[in-house]
Order: structure tokens, then sequence, then C-alpha cells
């Protein structure tokens, strides 16, 4: 491996939006969670992590930039996802440059890491999932990783615990698991990207401000003080990870609709039952609840399904490109760009409806 070269991977990964949330650790430090979750990843043209990895033996120590930035490597998160990659590193060979490395060689190089998200950062839409199942999975292929999609989520949980579902496309389950080391804890597919391709998703941006309680944090207070959260994960999550399994299956709208907004719903109320409370979605997210249950309300079946991550911004999944057009007419409507809301809506997954 002598000699001054650099071997680079490139690669992309959507973040995802759960429909069935992950909220509560049962071991903080290996991530695992107190229930399944379900999420489906957003198509890669909107709001992806791009990431380089490069290695080289000019390299005299591990950095990454992100956005440009260069950041702080040493987080036990980042590290976990790092050593976990390292020992798995198999012997690699470029023959076109020449380079041979092998196994043992990864434990003495150094990676230099670049990363972009092509969303804007400042809209509060940043996720720490694409990141993270970005990162693993370039430096998985650099290092001739030869585990596959599974087992390198359970990898890239322990960066940041959705970032295990951005590894597949379509729609995905993150498996909590049995086992105390967290090897059953990973996530499969449970129908690809082509199963279900009329829905349309609109992020309606509520709010750019940076979150006041961070999800870590959050979860952790939450696990500690609610009895709700307790109720949510043995009782009311399993059922719903069925139903929700067979209305993916069954390309079934109302039923799909009706279990994603109740569990954001639930997932706010444990949010509420913390102590100290959490508030994570604001007056402009309650007017659009309201907008869209009245809605559904007055038609034969639901058009639209809703749902809220830790933060007031709307995530608004449309049945079709029709729902999401009239969809769009009356956030234009209800919120317009003048009013002080200052809303903004990202269409993914159709642009030509605008
Ligand atoms: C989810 N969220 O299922 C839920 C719903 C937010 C609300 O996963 O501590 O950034 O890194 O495991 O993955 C956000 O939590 O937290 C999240 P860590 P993460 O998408």
């Amino acid at each position: 491996m002598a000699g001054e070269w650099i071997l680079t991977v490139t690669a992309q990964t959507p973040t995802n939006i759960a429909v069935i949330k992950y909220w509560g650790k049962r071991d903080e430090s290996l991530i695992l969670p107190v229930n399944d979750s379900i999420s489906v990843t957003l198509d890669p043209e909107h709001l992806c992590t791009t990431t380089t990895v490069a290695v080289s033996p000019s390299f005299e120590q591990d950095r990454m930039w992100l956005n440009g930035e260069e950041i702080s490597l040493s987080g036990g998160r980042f590290q976990s996802c790092l050593r976990e990659i390292r020992a798995r590193a198999t012997d690699v060979e470029n023959k076109e440059k020449g380079i041979k490395i092998s196994k043992k060689d990864w434990e003495k190089l150094h990676l230099h890491i670049a990363s972009f998200n092509n969303f804007p950062t400042a809209a509060g839409l940043a996720s720490s999932a694409a990141g993270l199942a970005c990162l693993v999975f370039a430096l998985g292929k650099l290092m001739n990783v030869k585990e596959d999609h599974s087992q390198l989520s359970a990898i890239a949980r322990q960066g940041s615990g959705s970032a295990c579902r951005s590894l597949y496309g379509g729609f995905v389950k993150w498996i909590m698991g049995k086992e105390e080391n967290g090897s059953d804890s990973l996530a499969v597919q449970l129908a690809d990207e082509k199963h279900w391709d009329e829905l349309v998703i609109i992020i309606a941006v509520v709010s750019s401000r940076q979150k006041e309680t961070s999800s870590t944090s959050g979860m952790r207070e939450s696990v500690e003080t609610s009895l709700l959260l307790q109720h949510r994960a043995k009782e009311v999550v399993p059922k719903r990870i069925l139903k929700m399994e067979e209305a993916i299956q069954n390309r079934d709208f109302a039923s799909f609709a009706g279990l994603t907004c109740a569990d954001s719903n639930q997932f706010h109320a444990v949010c509420l039952d913390t102590c100290p409370p959490i508030f994570y979605m604001n007056d402009t997210s309650h007017r659009i609840i309201s907008c869209v249950e009245k809605w559904n309300r007055s038609e034969e079946a639901p058009q639209i399904a809703y749902t809220f991550d830790a933060g007031p911004n709307a995530v608004l999944i449309a049945r079709n490109r029709k729902a999401a057009s009239l969809l769009l007419q009356r956030l234009l409507y209800y919120f317009p760009p003048s009013a002080d809301t200052n809303m903004n809506s990202y269409v993914l997954g159709d642009k030509s409806i605008l």
C-alpha cells in the first residue's frame, strides 16, 4: 500500500419519515428502541445526503467536513460506526491505480469524509438519518465490507436510531430485536419504492428554527417519566405495526392514513406526558391537523395522512396526485406565504404538480 495514492467512494442516501414512530431507547449506548417502527424512505432526489469517503497513506488523521465546514469526529456514536465497519473491512485491490490494501492495513489508514445535504439546513429538515446511513454505506463500500443492507443497518443504528431505516428505499421496518448486544435490532424492507408510487409526500415547513429539545434528550426524558410511553410501547405499537404492514401490502390508504395520523398524535401525546412536557408542534401545526381532519371527514375516504416528527413541520402524504394538487391549493389558501406563518412547501416525489 506504499506510495502516494487516494481511493474514494461516493454514496447518496435519502432521509426517511416514520409513519409508526420510534420514541424511546431501552439501551442508550447501543441505541436499542422500546418498540418497532415503520418508515417511508423519500425519493433520492429530495432531502438526501451525499458523502464521499477517501483513504490515503498521506492522511495523518481522520477528518470530516459537513456542508464544507470541518466538524469534530470525537463523538462516541461516530466512533462506534467507524469501529464496527473497520472490524469488518476486507482486502481491497484497485488494479487500475495499482493499489492493494490488506485487511490489517485498514487499522492504520486514516479517512477524510465530506458530506453534503441537498436541502437547506436552515429549513429545520436536517436529519441525522440520511447522514449516518450514507456514511456507513460509503465506508462499507470503501472497505469492501461483505455485510448485507440489514447488517449494515445495525451499524448505522449505532450512529443514530432512525438512520438504520435509510439503508433501504420504499417502506422499511426497524425491528427492535431481543438480543442484549443489539445484533437483531435492524431494518428490513417491507415493500420497495415502486410498490405504492402514487403516494405524493409534501413537507410544509412551518418553522425553520432549531428545535429546543433534541430527540435524544427528549426520548430519554419520556422513558424516565411517561407512563403513556410504557403503554404505547407494550400495548399499542405491536398491534399498529401488524395493521400498518397489512395496509402497506394492500395499498389500503384509509387504513394507512388512520394509523399514520393516530401514531403521530400519540407520539406527541407522549411528549406532553413527559415531565417536564415537551412541545414539538405549534399553533400552525395544530391548524394543519384540523384542516386535514375536516377535509378527510368531508370525503368518502381519507385523502391525506399527516405526521409530525420532533418539530412543528408537517409531513403530508397524499393518496394520489389529484389529492396532492388540492392539498397544495388549500395550503396556499389557508397559509398564504405573505402571512406571518411564512410557510413553504416542498413537494417530494412529483415535481410536475408545481
Ligand atoms: C422516528 N424520530 O421514528 C422518530 C419520530 C423523531 C420522532 O427517530 O437518539 O435522531 O439518534 O436515536 O434517530 C429521531 O430520533 O434519535 C427520530 P437518536 P433520532 O423517526
